[in-house]
């Protein structure tokens, strides 16, 4: 038994355990601190039980006015605990949203979108009408053979189109193709007809830089080859083709001469008042198909060919070749 205990004590001892009570509660910043709090408060080895503990030792008047107060007192401090655990709680969830806030009006880097260059989307729009009409698309080298460039043409070995004027010569017996006819030549080694290729591509020649020409510039050739073509076929196809791009123009067919192709014609389509010439084409001439090893008797075919700088420039309005190889943003960002 330890020291007697007055009621004047126990009073004492729950006055300062609530002013402690109080002040710790306060400044309790977190939920794990409450709960160490409730447990050193009101657990059952807690300070409360404590003081209860003690009560034992007064008389039986005293004890319910000691027992009364804990009551009240362990009431206070649950409430006390109740109201700093959703405070901090609250405090928690504004730091955390504060922190997880995005600022949707903050400056940020932007990147524009970049888009087609228009003589790349002219030569999709022409691959794509042709490939409509039953045509593969074939591509090849931009390096080419003076045999599949001219040789296999039909293109003799003084003709003005092999002058060291016209075609970037590479010094080693290779050129840079003046057309994408190769393509095709090399397709037809390859590939027994029939046949129906559409080859779009880059190609050079050795011109001056004017509104009009540029020494790098861009073609699509088309080739049909099978049995019993004849030129309505390829008329047919060259109209079919020329009101797909253009809408209902008028179109007319003039003879022509290419050695390549015999007969020839080039073609032009009126357009806004004026005739412009579009394109060449014509029947394949027997002697190219006789340099593939290809019977003239049983094969026939038609070809053709167009500049797509010129068909982009007619299509947009535009009136100078330059500009389609400028980077010059002002122009690009209109297409
Ligand atoms: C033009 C004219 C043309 C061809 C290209 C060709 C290809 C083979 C055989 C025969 Cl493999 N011909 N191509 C035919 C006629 C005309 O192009 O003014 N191009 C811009």
């Amino acid at each position: 038994m330890g020291a007697p205990i007055t009621l004047t004590e126990l009073s004492t001892q729950l006055d300062s355990l609530e002013a402690e009570a109080a002040r710790s509660i306060e400044t309790a910043a977190t939920a794990a601190e409450l709960e160490e709090l409730r447990i050193a408060l009101l657990g059952k080895k807690g300070r409360l039980s404590g003081v209860l503990g003690a009560m034992g030792k007064l008389s039986a008047e005293e004890r319910p006015q000691v027992g009364q107060r804990a009551n009240v007192l362990k009431e206070q401090v649950q409430s006390l605990l109740g109201a700093r655990l959703a405070a901090v709680q609250a405090a928690a969830l504004a730091e955390q949203i504060a922190a997880e806030t995005i600022d949707v009006t903050a400056p940020c880097s932007y990147t524009p979108p970049g888009h087609r260059h228009p003589l790349i989307s002219t030569i999709e729009e022409i691959v794509d009408i042709f490939a409509g009409l039953g045509y593969r698309v074939a591509e090849g080298p931009e390096i080419e053979t003076d045999h599949h460039n001219f040789t296999a043409l039909n293109i003799p070995p003084h003709h003005p189109a092999r002058d060291m004027q016209d075609t970037f010569y590479l010094g080693d017996g290779r050129l840079l193709r003046t057309h994408t006819s190769p393509v095709q030549i090399r397709y037809l080694e390859n590939q027994a007809p029939p046949v129906r290729i559409v080859a779009p591509g880059r190609v050079y020649r050795r011109d001056a830089v004017d509104a009009t020409h540029s020494p790098v510039f861009h073609q699509v050739e088309v080739l049909a080859l099978d049995e019993g073509l004849d030129f309505s076929h390829l008329r047919g196809t060259v109209m079919a083709f020329l009101k797909a791009f253009f809408g209902d123009l008028p179109v007319r067919f003039r003879a022509s001469y290419f050695p390549f192709t015999e007969p020839s014609a080039e073609v032009d389509v009126q357009w806004r008042g004026r005739w412009l010439e579009v394109m060449g084409c014509g029947m394949v001439d027997p002697a190219v198909l006789e340099g593939l090893g290809l019977d003239p008797e049983r094969w026939s075919g038609f070809a053709a060919g167009l500049g797509v700088e010129r068909f982009c420039m007619v299509r947009h309005g535009i009136d100078d070749i330059r500009r389609l190889f400028s980077s010059d943003l002002r122009f690009l960002e209109q297409f």
